[in-house]
């Protein structure tokens, strides 16, 4: 693989949803090794930090059902600036989580060189909710309804209005854990899904030709791996907060990394929802690394 420039951002934000912990996964995934592992694949890499995350003492509080709503906002516009400036020096960004609501500032920044970006979402959930389906009011939820251009205008507008992806450009890998009014949308916005079913019956190998095939043909200028780590079963990373039973194994993770890796098609990634509270001595810290290994060229032999 050609050696690239890595710009590492933490985004220490727990706020997309209500157990806490996941603001420490940044810290996790570093102390599990991430730089090292990096660099001796032949990457350079710079550590940016970490993204400065505040709660926010105000009482004109909109009246809304999305939680803490400004604190997401605070933190994903930042994130999405950061983003923006990395990429436009020509860093390839990966972004630590963090919740998945960091996915609605990562993508936001990329469209600053981005104008076809496509998106591969590994998760368990499609991340598709907006305010009026949401059965949580919980933001790690809607990031991928947010990019597609829906759900509260403050979100839809981090750091340029509207929609930041073309429905049509999205590919969701992993699914099993899927709401009514998500399913919904994915069938009016014609998003490819494949969901555990296709991966039990046609292979990982079979999905991820397919997958890599799709988004060949629809003339991108960048793909954003966005990796959830409760895609993965929980027997492999039990450290997450909606962990969902009969999810990718371990081997078929790192084959779709590998995959990915010979396609020359990710631009940039980010790996999250990795709580150490909920952990067990840092496995699922130590799988997300893992799987950066396969995605950034580390070879068995
Ligand atoms: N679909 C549920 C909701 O919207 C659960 C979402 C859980 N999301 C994540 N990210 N962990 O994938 O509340
Ligand atoms: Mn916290
Ligand atoms: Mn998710
Ligand atoms: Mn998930």
């Amino acid at each position: 693989m050609k050696k690239l420039d890595i710009a590492l951002i933490g985004v220490p934000l727990d706020y997309g949803q209500s157990r806490r912990g996941v603001d420490m996964g940044p810290s996790a995934i570093r102390y599990a090794g991430a730089i090292k592992r990096l660099e001796a694949i032949g990457h350079s890499l710079t550590d940016e930090g970490d993204i400065q995350v505040s709660a926010i003492e105000r009482r004109d509080r909109e009246e809304t059902n999305l939680k803490n709503l400004e604190e997401v906002v605070q933190a994903t516009s930042k994130l999405a600036n950061k983003v923006a400036e990395v990429v436009e020096k020509g860093h390839f960004p990966l972004v630590l989580g963090g919740d998945h609501s960091i996915a609605i500032g990562t993508i936001a920044g990329l469209t600053a060189k981005y104008n076809n970006l496509g998106v591969i979402w590994y998760d368990a959930h499609a991340d598709m909710n907006t305010a009026d389906t949401s059965p949580s009011g919980n933001i790690h939820g809607m990031p991928l309804a947010v990019t597609m251009g829906l759900g509260h205008e403050k979100l839809v507008n981090i750091f340029k209005d509207g929609q930041k992806v073309k429905p049509e450009n999205i590919v969701i890998i992993g699914a099993r854990s899927v709401d009514p009014g998500e399913r919904e949308l994915i069938k009016e916005k014609g998003v490819k899904v494949y969901s555990m079913h296709e991966i039990d019956r046609d292979g990982m190998t079979a999905v991820m030709k397919d997958a890599i095939t799709y988004l060949q043909s629809k003339n991108l200028d960048g793909v954003h791996l966005s990796l959830d780590l409760d895609g993965l079963d929980p027997l492999y990373t039990p450290g997450v907060g909606t962990p969902v039973q009969g999810g990718i194994s371990y081997r078929e993770s790192h084959l779709a990394m590998e995959m990915l890796e010979d396609s020359n098609m990710i631009t940039s990634a980010e790996f999250v929802e990795v709580n150490p509270i909920l952990d067990e001595k840092n496995k699922t810290a130590d799988v997300a690394v893992g799987l950066m290994g396969s995605l950034f060229g580390e070879k068995l032999l």
